[in-house]
């Protein structure tokens, strides 16, 4: 049922676990800024070493080999590469750190998958403006065609974006994540609008001058719940629900994969909210400019960062400022028989998975999907015998066999999120949602396998036997 080719992986990020923030001239991000100032995150908590995954590489390896994967998906440090954000001074000592890690996977016969943007822009661009300012699409292009160019040889699957909606909306309208600025309904939109410019100015950039001879894949990983109306027989859910999804996955998969424009319903109802509220001017959404590469088409496969479920209402007249809560006009509600075991946002819906992955199917023409993160987390008195997770995952990857077998849906590949207990942006290091344990207690750092990666392991191991068999 899953093909024979079929990615099992698990994924991590740069600033999540590498630590090392200065090292060997790495510039600084705008989470290195950001966790420096106090009362951002859990317990001041920062990422200056985190895992130590800078220096500690070949742990993480035998962690991975522990797993059987055939795949791991890394995040690059852009900072850590291009200290300022430009090409014009290239950091030889980052250069290398990558290079053996991706030159080490393969030598294990484990394929990378390198992201190259997760929430860590280098400050130096934030202080020209950051993701709010036109010109970073072409900062971000350089720097992609910079990786492909150095890395591209040996990386066949690129994700450009991580979640543009986490960035745009908890970094530029709720302030919880870097770089921290509240300016609701208003920057989210435009920093989501930048990201896909810059996506697709990157997607293009590979598919002229690298997929040649590069022969890989391109695309940029999209989260989304998956959503349903509170009331499956209320008009007024059913609506609200709509409008959550495009609020959500529709932002950034209606540009790449349907019509090259955010959702209808997305614009007219940011357009009648403004007018409601006497903001006048230009759409808060922004325009695509047909003089820049088109959006449209821009991803080589599905990448969907699936994480749980909602049910949704409609508000109603409630709070009437500008944000983007009025905009989308839909609230999500906690469903009683989704559980809530770990952090407070993820409810336990293993099969939201499957009924997402048949919306994907039916909305985007079949694409070839890739679960690029999926996870569950602990908070609280830590266990090893995590068998609450061990069950998730069992769950979840049967779920996707159902997709796969029964709905038909291209299933290429599933990562879990996360291969270790690593710095959880605004949680800081109280919630964990590694495969392997991480005692940050010890300066060693050691890693230890939770019976869920156990569990993962023999699932992996059971299915490439079949496929083999
Ligand atoms: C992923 O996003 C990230 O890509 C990954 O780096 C991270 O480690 C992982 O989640 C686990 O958190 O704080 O109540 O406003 C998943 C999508 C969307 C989930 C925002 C958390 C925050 C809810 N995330 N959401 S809240």
């Amino acid at each position: 049922m899953f093909p024979c080719d079929f990615a099992w992986g698990a994924g991590t990020a740069a600033y999540q676990i590498e630590g090392g923030w200065q090292a060997d001239s790495k510039g600084p991000s705008i989470w290195d800024t950001f966790c420096h100032k106090k009362g951002r995150v859990f317990g001041d908590q920062n990422g200056d070493v985190a895992c130590n995954s800078y220096e500690l590489w070949e742990k993480d390896l035998e962690c991975i080999q522990q797993l059987g994967l055939t795949h791991y998906r890394l995040s690059l440090s852009w900072a850590r590469l291009l200290p300022d954000g430009s090409t014009g001074h290239v950091n030889q000592k980052g250069v290398q750190y990558y290079n053996k890690v991706i030159d080490d996977l393969l030598a294990c016969n484990v394929s990378p998958m390198v992201t190259l943007y997760h929430f860590d822009l280098p400050q130096a661009l934030q202080d020209q403006g950051g993701w709010k300012s036109l010109s970073i699409a072409t900062f971000f292009d350089s720097y992609a065609q910079f990786c492909f160019q150095t890395f591209g040889d040996r990386v066949k699957l690129w994700i450009t974006i991580n979640e543009p909606y986490v960035c745009a909306k908890l970094g530029h309208e709720d302030g919880i994540h870097a770089p921290g600025l509240k300016e609701p309904g208003i920057a989210a939109y435009m920093v989501g609008h930048n990201m896909l410019r810059a996506h697709a100015m990157a997607w293009h950039s590979y598919n002229s001058l690298y997929r040649p001879k590069q022969r890989g894949a391109v695309s940029l990983a999209i989260n989304s719940d998956w959503l349903e109306p509170l009331h499956s027989d209320c008009a007024e859910d059913i609506a609200a629900a709509e409008r959550y999804l495009a609020f959500t996955l529709g932002w950034f998969a209606w540009p790449v994969f349907v019509t090259g424009d955010y959702p209808e319903i997305m614009r007219s109802a940011i357009d009648a909210q403004s007018k409601k509220l006497g903001y006048s001017g230009d759409s808060r959404l922004p325009s695509f400019s047909k003089d820049e590469p088109a959006v449209l088409g821009t991803a080589d496969f599905f990448a969907l960062n699936y994480y749980t479920s909602r049910k949704v209402k409609a508000r109603g007249a409630c709070e009437q400022v500008l944000c983007m809560k009025s905009d989308r006009d839909a609230e999500e509600v906690l469903d009683p028989s989704w559980p809530i075991c770990g952090v407070s946002w993820l409810a336990v819906v293993p099969h939201g998975l499957r009924k997402l992955l048949k919306y994907i199917k039916d909305t985007f023409n079949n694409p070839a999907v890739y679960i690029t993160e999926n996870g569950f987390s602990q908070v609280g008195p830590l266990q090893i015998e995590d068998d609450q997770r061990s069950e998730f995952y069992k769950d979840t990857i049967f779920e996707v066999a159902k997709a796969i077998g029964e709905d038909g849906v291209n299933v290429r590949g599933y990562f879990t999120w996360s291969l270790l207990d690593n710095f959880e942006w605004s949680d800081g290091f109280s919630v964990r949602f590694g495969l392997f344990h991480v005692d940050f207690s010890d300066a060693k750092l050691s890693r230890a396998m939770y019976h869920s990666g156990r569990e993962y392991a023999k699932i992996i191991s059971k299915y490439k036997s079949n496929q083999s068999g």
